[in-house]
């Protein structure tokens, strides 16, 4: 399989170096292995601890090891001084460390193994620039203490959702066919490229818990335990998906009540003995009472019951529960147009704040229904001040071409971890979520890539990257991956490679957007598999996702004045940001309203004339990616060019159809021509 963001000649930096590792256990191990890998390729050479007396260019050295000499003291001394960046007293945390650089020698100073494994994975990412004399130093810590992949994988094949719910890269590298795949190598090297963009945990299980994997929080738990093994030395934690049924269908109890005291000891049990096999396992996900699952609803209970039943479960190992906020009726009567799915994670949540227990993250998908191309952010995360909060993105792209289509979505993520609730002025949501974190749905499996299309690579490591630190500039990310990824592998010229890719992925996001459904409506997608257009796919259905468009005009109206109230979930100045269709920001104008087809947005046009420029526009940026990438025939490896040319013509094909499809529905709906005359079906 694909070497993805490290190549062996990502390490050249490394070679013909002197290098030396000073620390234990098995973090500090794995730093070994991959810098003696990385010397016996390029020439250097390694050392392990003392003697000190070495002539080294690149010191990793763990302050938990107890002293260090030489220029690794000296790093010390300067990485106490709170004038090294003007912050903090020093301590470097668990996953911290300093990068310096002291009389000619590069220096990794962490407190922990961890932050030296972080740190290794930095210098690879600086290359020769990680060995520059004017290099200052600087303390890198991550942002976001959990930074976690779930995994929709499931261990058996399930009828509907196959190995891999929302899956596009082909198998689980964790299971087949009903068990584990037993392939360390597989496991070992994904969870170095987790590592090195900075991702700390992975659930191994879909949230939709079928019989088969909710097993494996019991007589299958060995299987669990020998994934954490593999990803223990890159500093990796497990989690497990759990059904909230368990006690009824794993332990024969008459009921799941959160409140019965027989469900809470089988609880705290079955707990128990997940940590006496994996004691640093991470915690429990769940999801309930939503689409099907088993809840607490049932027993009458509210989802802080649920919640804190597990937590109390965890609380003695330190374990986290994370509950998802994705909680809605998925039933519900088309007809009747005062319910709103974008309003029920908040009617459900909110009222429970400052109910939760402290071991309780209650995890919210970013927007306030499900994944799209574009949502405004959910209003959870603004509602819930007394509560441990983690937003879950989805890497895995559903709802955004399932890596068929280039789609970058870094800078999707960007602007939700950017936005100010409460005004430029106040936190932003990479600060509320500093005590839970960022949760992201996985695009991994066991394809050759890893992700289907070559280029869905560089969502997992943006995703990684924001996590550590949600103010990097995606486009600066996105570059980091180029360099790592193709500029050590290519047969190219290096600066034509940066220069197309940047091209063709920078704006994808924005293009893809722009050939499907318009103006932030959403969910103009085939029903059930989610691929390709279906303009009134879900418009009569019970899943509460709705365009009302008519021969008047589209969009939902959920202004507290005249329709759901929903804009009424938001503080200030949003909620009235929102209200106000004066001031609704385009981008998410049919989110919030419904409007005729001759309104004028910001931008000057119409709204009918902002879909069909916007689809032409979207067609014709895709061609030109297409293009792009034909240039670089011959600079990669065929196996890569190739698949990523036949992704681009099926990218091509489909935003066609979109285009087609989208354009003529409006037509017909509205009859009012393209002011430009292009033909519409
Ligand atoms: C939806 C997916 C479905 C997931 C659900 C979830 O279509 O497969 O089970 O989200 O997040 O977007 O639970």
């Amino acid at each position: 399989w694909h070497a993805a963001w490290l190549p062996p000649a990502a390490f050249r930096a490394l070679g013909a170096r002197n290098v030396l590792v000073h620390g234990d256990g098995p973090l500090v191990d794995t730093v070994l292995d991959e810098v003696t890998q990385a010397c016996a390729r390029h020439g250097g050479r390694v050392w392990h601890s003392p003697p000190w007396d070495v002539d080294a260019d690149l010191v990793l050295a763990s302050r938990a090891a107890g002293p260090i000499a030489n220029a690794a003291a000296e790093a010390a001394r300067l990485g106490a001084t709170p004038a090294v960046d003007g912050t903090g007293d020093g301590s470097l945390g668990d996953e911290g460390f300093l990068l310096a650089r002291v009389d000619g020698v590069t220096v990794v100073l962490a407190d922990a193994p961890a932050g030296l494994l972080y740190g290794l994975f930095h210098v690879v990412r600086l290359g020769a620039a990680a060995f520059d004399d004017d290099r200052p130093a600087r303390r890198h810590q991550p942002a976001l203490a959990r930074r976690i992949l779930d995994h929709w994988d499931n261990v058996a094949v399930h009828p509907v959702s196959g190995q891999v719910e929302r899956g596009y890269s082909g198998g689980s590298v964790f299971w087949r066919d009903g068990a584990a795949r037993g392939e360390p190598d597989r496991i070992r090297d994904y969870g170095r490229l987790l590592a090195a963009c900075g991702v700390n945990a992975v659930t191994v299980n879909n949230v939709n818990v079928h019989d088969t994997e909710a097993r494996l929080l019991t007589d299958r738990l060995d299987e669990v335990a020998g994934i954490a093994d593999v990803l223990r030395p890159y500093g990796i934690r497990v989690h497990l998906s759990v059904t909230f049924a368990a006690p009824v269908v794993l332990g024969g109890l008459p009921t799941a009540d959160p409140l019965d005291d027989r469900v809470r000891a089988w609880w705290a049990e079955a707990t128990r003995r997940v940590y006496r096999r994996i004691p640093d396992f991470g915690g429990y996900l769940v999801k309930a009472d939503s689409e099907g699952r088993p809840g607490p609803f049932a027993y009458g209970r509210d989802h802080a019951d649920g919640a804190n039943l597990l937590a109390g479960a965890l609380a003695p190992h330190d374990g986290v529960v994370r509950w998802r906020a994705f909680v809605y009726d998925h039933r519900q009567d088309w007809r009747d147009r005062s319910t709103d799915r974008a309003r029920a994670a908040h009617d459900h949540f909110a009222p429970l704040d400052g109910r939760f227990r402290d071991n309780v993250i209650v995890q919210v998908k970013f927007g306030p229904v499900d994944f799209q191309p574009r949502e405004p952010v959910s209003p959870v995360l603004a509602a819930m001040p007394a509560t441990r909060l983690a937003v879950e993105l989805q890497v895995t792209q559903e709802y955004t071409g399932q890596q068929r289509h280039v789609c970058h979505l870094g800078p999707a993520w960007s602007e939700v971890l950017r936005f100010a609730p409460w005004g430029a002025a106040g936190d932003s949501i990479a600060d509320v979520i500093t005590r839970g974190g960022l949760v992201a749905v996985s695009n991994v499996g066991d394809d050759p890539f890893w992700t289907g299309h070559p280029l869905a690579q560089a969502n997992l490591y943006a995703f990684g990257r924001l996590a550590w630190d949600p103010r990097l500039d995606p486009g600066a990310i996105l570059d980091e991956w180029i360099g790592l990824t193709w500029l050590p592998v290519t047969m190219g010229d290096p600066e034509l490679v940066r220069r197309t890719l940047h091209a063709i992925m920078d704006d994808s996001w924005r293009t893809y957007e722009r050939y499907t459904a318009p103006l932030g409506v959403g969910f103009m997608v085939r029903p059930g598999h989610h691929y390709g257009p279906d303009v009134d796919g879900y418009e009569y259905t019970p899943w509460g996702t709705y365009h009302f468009a008519d021969r008047d005009g589209v969009g939902v109206d959920r202004t507290r004045a005249t329709g759901t109230g929903f804009t009424g979930q938001y503080p200030q100045p949003w909620s009235e940001v929102y209200e106000s269709l004066r001031r609704c920001p385009d981008d998410l104008l049919l989110f919030f309203h419904h409007v005729p087809y001759g309104h004028v947005l910001h931008s000057g046009r119409t709204v009918i004339q902002h879909i069909y420029d916007t689809h032409f526009a979207g067609v014709e940026e895709v061609a030109a990616m297409r293009e792009r990438w034909r240039l670089l025939a011959g600079a990669f490896e065929p196996a890569a060019h190739q698949r990523v040319a036949e992704r681009l013509d099926e990218q091509l094909r489909c935003a066609v159809e979109w285009r087609d499809q989208v354009n003529t529905y409006f037509f017909r709906k509205s009859g009012v021509p393209d002011a430009h005359g292009r033909r519409i079906h």
